[in-house]
């Protein structure tokens, strides 16, 4: 893989976080993505997002599988730890980092291949148990890295860059993810930069398995006409039902909102999230409501995105397992092997 490392020359006056840190702090290496590619976006948001919660790099884990989208993260988060793993397979790799070390936060980084295609089963099993993680799937309806054949959730009736319509139908991962019981579920559009860093800020401090969809357009391979995952055709159909501000210790409210038409939720950690709705009739605490709307929307041919549903006090992988509070990867041998003693007590107490 290609690795161009950032010059170190920066500007001295560049603005700092609670933490002393610049924006440079939180980015990786030159990308190598094609100019345009929305990817790059999603990258440029995650660092914003990450500088502005006044995350410590080292406290960070990204993990992602294969593809253009699970390149990514070699170019934001350079001080943080890493681990690209196989096409599909970053679900249980990350499952088992954050069951060994609880403490850190957890990053994941997919695409619609690596997420719906060959890694469905993987993304299904972290969701439904509750992984505490912020799942990003960057979504652009095609395998871009090995060259633009359709991935699943390509709309049916979609054309290929080559006129080639798509007869399959699609794979929604936002209905999926509601269905799966994700506890934080979003849909956002790599350029709508004011809507996705707040969305992935909320995600960041929601604990539970929480979910964003972003359309990313492959400018190489899925712009064209006839494609569902244009910037044309996503600007055209997007149909926003929200918009957030994520409040953390008392931060001034940045948006203006007209009275009546705000929600406020307050997560486990504290965080406060204004919702502006832009759909009146909008519910983001209603499961059920939410897949209806969706598939409503879907419909008439719209994508909807915002903040789709959250519940705030949700449990996470930990809690269902009644984990100790140290992690794993802390604890002292005679912690994680209590002997031959504590084994026939615990098989008494089975039998
Ligand atoms: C086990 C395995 N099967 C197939 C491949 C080939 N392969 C590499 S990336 C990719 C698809 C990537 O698509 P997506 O996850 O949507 O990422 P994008 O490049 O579109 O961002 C495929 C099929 C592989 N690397 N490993
Ligand atoms: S092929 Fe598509 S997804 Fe890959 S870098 Fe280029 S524009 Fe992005
Ligand atoms: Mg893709």
């Amino acid at each position: 893989m290609t690795f161009i490392p950032k010059p170190k020359l920066r500007h001295p006056e560049l603005p700092k976080n609670k933490l002393g840190h610049t924006h440079r702090d939180y980015e990786g290496a030159v990308s190598t993505l094609c100019a345009g590619c929305g990817h790059d976006s999603i990258s440029a948001a995650i660092i914003q997002a990450c500088f502005e919660l006044d995350l410590e790099p080292h406290r960070i884990a990204k993990l992602s599988g294969i593809g253009c989208s699970s390149k990514t993260p070699t170019y934001f988060l350079g001080s943080s730890h890493g681990f690209n793993s196989v096409h599909g397979r970053m679900p249980s790799v990350l499952t088992g980092a954050n069951l060994a070390n609880r403490d850190l936060i957890y990053l994941g980084i997919s695409g619609d291949g690596d997420s719906a295609s060959i890694g469905l089963g993987q993304f299904a099993h972290s969701i439904r148990r509750g992984v505490n993680m912020t799942y990003i799937v960057e979504n652009n309806g095609v395998y871009g890295l090995t060259k633009g054949q359709f991935s699943a959730t390509s709309d049916r009736g979609s054309k290929s860059k080559k006129g080639v319509e798509n007869f399959d139908a699609p794979i929604d991962l936002v209905s999926l993810a509601l269905q799966l019981g994700a506890s934080f579920v979003a849909r956002s559009f790599s350029g709508d930069k004011t809507q996705l860093v707040p969305l992935i800020e909320a995600a960041i401090r929601h604990r539970g398995a929480a979910f964003i969809d972003v359309i990313s357009p492959c400018v190489a391979f899925n712009n064209h006409v006839g494609s569902t995952k244009s910037f044309d055709f996503v600007r055209e159909h997007n149909e926003a039902v929200n918009r957030l501000d994520v409040m953390i210790d008392h931060r001034p409210i940045t948006a203006e909102y007209a009275p009546g038409s705000v929600e406020t939720v307050v997560q486990h950690d504290g965080s406060t999230l204004h919702l502006r709705k832009l759909a009146a009739q909008y519910d983001p605490s209603d499961r059920i409501a939410a897949m209806t709307y969706l598939q409503e929307r879907q419909k008439a041919g719209e994508i909807v995105t915002g903040l789709l549903f959250v519940e705030p006090e949700a449990r996470d992988l930990h809690d269902y397992l009644n984990t100790v509070d140290t992690p794993f990867n802390r604890l002292a041998d005679e912690e994680l092997i209590p002997g031959a003693a504590a084994l026939e007590k615990l098989n008494a107490s089975l039998r």
